[in-house]
């Protein structure tokens, strides 16, 4: 019999579908595992990355399943957002139209994957009922605090008529239409994750060793808490209203190294200069050139900046300190302006180099310290009465002098900043506000939701069709019952995805009532295992964890953090590149299916690269994995079926007791890769190396035990090939995890190495129960010409390994 992949597959795919095998089971006395990959945004089809990613989650489900938790590992797709509408603008199709083909067809592709999802909990953001309990999600952060509105500076194409994220600027061109992008002041809903950055910050720790350092880190970074000094300096100008200019340092000690101040290109001071028409024209050109530029396009550039003809007061020294506005000064940072020490700060030394101001060196090291711009330890020099102290020491000095005088204090900066959530777009969920005349702003009643999307509109990509929409927009003030207009903003689409973790974990039975469930969220969180790629390092899995907390202290769920462990897979490659339609070098996961089946596909995934490495495309590597697959299938298929016998391993000969072992240490393996470290690549190299040693093995007793083991330890990879082989051999379904036979390690013989003062003599091959006077003659006895009279002055003998022999 041959191995028929597509038949194999079809059959069990179905089998499971009918049995349920997938889905989790409403007892919450049993040991849970919640096993998520991050949900695909229907694009189309699915690609490698996604076959990774659901491959090894899929891996560990079926591990736990088998090893009888209770298993939740759902899926669903992340689908609303951009590409649907241009497709719409591109192709005429709707929106609503194209998702839900593509999620049709996601779904099969999934399925012919032998993916272990559980159908049950599957969902849509897209569907209206994840939208209504989303709104009510939303007005209630909002009626707590945590979503407010202001007006603030977005990247804005002029062309589209929308805002646009960082990441959609290109060279400060929108990336569909390639207009100029400008900055712009717009009113929008922000999300005050801020009020959690302590806690964001502090709760890492608790996520040390089971998720990957570098997130940590970079979460550390996005969150950036600093403390430092602030303080002012004085500033006189009767041309100008303001009087003083804050600023905060991290490095108080450099204080008496100030060269010149440097402003945000926004600072009031700035925009006050320019309003009077104190500055030059083009100097105004310039600045206003800058203002429009997004903070990243700033600090990419060269270093910039202009002299402001102002100078203010050192508080200290009582020197004159030139005014400088500079592009690489943040404006939503501190105060908007820094107090620069080319000495020892980079940036201020580009910059000083660049404008020829003065370098004023406030710390010495030792004579070496050419590069003296990068100092952060020495002790201080022209510094007055700090003189000679160490950096450390002479900052809480300096704090504390300048919190004594009154003129300065302590305070704690966070990098992290609002979470703006206003997209001017059709394809997301409606933010539930309105908007009226005489009372201003008003949530939507709850009774009223979900506010679902008009289907009736004419997406060109000019502007916002919801906004165009009068009748949608049309409503009545729940507050005075007077004529009002909808929000017609949408939501980010990374406000779906901050807490579908949660909705999944809640039993689909209560999804019509309630956004989770209290009781099954109670069991079924934290997320056990959470897989996905490395470019979630930062923003949804920050987004995500703030929600868990906002969530909590809503009272809809109660741990702290929403992923206890998490898995940063590597990319796909293919010829050293990332694989993407834009290099052309896509390999389709259907045809690889259709030509090898998915087991082949799954198997070649987990093999050819640990789960965070990069994975590098290889043709004959899957022709590999194939190969494998029918050498494992044609040697199970032939043995005789029927039940598992014991074995007395002592009766076995030496090749059988070899390749048993080899078959009990892949057993022994499998338990650390599931369970920690999901090298599963090593897995199956193990298990490859069991079935070479058991290749020339006649021993029928034997050879069901080594198969009924390598089927199961398999399974979670390959699972359609061994149901179907252990189907065959044992009449099961489900496999029981057989427990390690210590025995089977234990060795029946050993080479003892024997050395005559030290040096290697001769060697004898012993077998375990002989004990050590025995061996002790046996040695003198091999290595005879060695001592032959001469004095034995000590015989050691190191277990198992090694007897020396001393003599004179
Ligand atoms: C003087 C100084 C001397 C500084 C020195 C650094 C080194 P973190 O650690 O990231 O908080 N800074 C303050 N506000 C800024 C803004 N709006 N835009 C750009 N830079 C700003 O960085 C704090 C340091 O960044 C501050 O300490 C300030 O420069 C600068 F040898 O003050 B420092
Ligand atoms: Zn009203």
């Amino acid at each position: 019999m041959a191995y028929e992949a597509a038949k194999i597959e079809k059959k069990w795919q179905q089998k499971w579908q009918d049995s349920a095998y997938f889905e989790p089971k409403n007892d919450f006395s049993l040991p849970k595992k919640y096993v998520l990959s991050m949900f695909p945004y229907p694009s189309g089809r699915i690609h490698m990355g996604h076959v990774r990613n659901y491959s090894i989650g899929d891996a560990i489900a079926r591990y736990y399943r088998k090893k009888g938790y209770n298993v939740l590992h759902p899926i669903g797709f992340d689908s609303f957002g951009m590409p649907a509408e241009n497709a719409a603008i591109k192709h005429g199709i709707h929106p609503k139209k194209w998702t839900y083909e593509n999620i049709d067809y996601m779904k099969k592709e999934l399925f012919s994957l032998g993916f272990s999802f559980s159908n049950k909990q599957m969902l849509a953001t897209s569907d209206p009922l994840y939208t209504k309990f989303e709104q009510e999600i939303f007005i209630k952060m909002y009626e707590k605090g945590l979503i407010y509105t202001k007006e603030a500076e977005v990247n804005w194409c002029e062309n589209d008529k929308t805002v646009l994220a960082n990441e959609q600027v290109e060279d400060g061109k929108c990336w569909r239409c390639g207009h100029d992008v400008v900055r712009k002041k717009m009113p929008g809903y922000y999300i005050k994750i801020t009020a959690y950055a302590d806690e964001l910050l502090n709760d890492l720790k608790k996520l040390e060793g089971k998720w990957p350092n570098q997130v940590l880190t970079m979460q550390e970074n996005w969150i950036g808490k600093s403390e430092g000094l602030s303080f002012d300096f004085a500033l006189q100008d009767e041309r100008i209203s303001v009087t003083k200019v804050n600023v905060f340092t991290t490095r108080a000690e450099t204080i008496y190294g100030v060269s010149y101040i440097a402003l945000a290109p926004d600072h009031e001071i700035v925009n006050e200069l320019i309003t009077k028409n104190l500055l030059e024209k083009d100097v105004v050109e310039k600045i206003q050139n800058i203002q429009n530029q997004t903070p990243r396009q700033r600090q990419a550039s060269k270093k910039e900046g202009y002299f402001l003809n102002l100078y203010a007061t050192h508080p200290l020294s009582g020197e004159k300190i030139s005014l400088w506005v500079a592009n690489f000064v943040l404006s939503d940072y501190g105060s908007g302006a820094v107090m620069s020490v080319p000495a020892h700060d980079e940036r201020d030394y580009e910059f000083a180099q660049e404008y020829k101001l003065n370098i004023k060196k406030v710390i010495f090291k030792d004579d070496n310290d050419k590069e003296c711009h990068t100092i952060k330890e020495g002790r201080l020099i022209n510094s007055a009465e700090f003189d000679n102290l160490e950096c450390n020491e002479a900052r809480e000095k300096i704090i504390a002098k300048m919190q004594e005088l009154g003129i300065g204090k302590k305070v704690t900066n966070f990098k992290i900043r609002d979470w703006g959530v206003s997209r001017q777009r059709y394809w997301g969920a409606p933010i539930p506000m309105i908007k009226c005349q005489d009372c201003g702003i008003v949530a939507q009643e709850i009774k009223n939701l979900p506010i679902t999307l008009p289907e009736d509109v004419v997406i060109n990509g000019e502007g916002n069709p919801l906004d165009k929409h009068e009748d949608w927009k049309k409503c009545t003030c729940p507050k005075c019952g007077k004529k009002a207009q909808k929000e017609s903003d949408t939501l980010d689409t990374f406000f779906e995805s901050s807490w579908y973790f949660a909705r999944f974990a809640s039993d689909s039975a209560t999804w019509q009532e309630k956004a989770v469930d209290e009781k099954s969220v109670d069991y079924w969180m934290s997320v056990d295992e959470y897989i996905g790629g490395i470019e979630h390092a930062i923003l949804h899995l920050l987004y995500a964890r703030f929600f868990q907390k906002a969530l909590r202290d809503l009272g809809y769920l109660k741990d702290d953090e929403p992923f206890s462990r998490l898995l940063t897979q590597g990319m796909v490659t293919k010829d050293g590149f990332k694989m993407s339609k834009s290099k052309g070098n896509v390999v389709d996961p259907d045809y690889i299916i259709q030509k090898y089946g998915a087991d082949s596909a799954r198997l070649f995934i987990l093999f050819a690269a640990p789960p965070a490495k990069e994975l590098e495309w290889n043709d004959s590597a899957l022709e590999g994995a194939f190969k494998f697959i029918n050498r494992l299938y044609e040697r199970a298929i032939n043995l005789t079926p029927g039940n598992l016998e014991d074995i007395v391993h002592s009766d076995l000969n030496k090749d059988e007791k070899y390749a048993r072992m080899k078959v009990y240490e892949a057993l022994k393996k499998s338990f650390e890769v599931y369970e920690e470290n999901f090298a599963f690549n090593t897995l199956i190299a193990s298990c490859m190396e069991a079935l070479n040693a058991l290749s020339q093995i006649q021993n029928e007793k034997l050879l069901k035990e080594a198969f009924y083991i390598i089927l199961n330890i398999l399974e979670p990879i390959i699972p359609h090939v061994c149901f179907e082989l252990s189907e065959h051999l044992f009449k099961c379904e489900n496999f029981k995890i057989l427990d390690i036979k210590e025995e089977v390690f234990i060795k029946d013989s050993f080479t003892i190495a024997i050395s005559v003062n030290g040096k290697k003599r001769g060697e004898i091959e012993i077998s375990s129960q002989t004990n050590k006077d025995e061996i002790l003659t046996l040695a003198k006895q091999n290595v005879s010409k060695w001592i032959v009279n001469k004095e034995l002055l000590k015989e050691i003998y190191i277990d198992k390994k090694l007897v020396n022999l001393v003599v004179k």
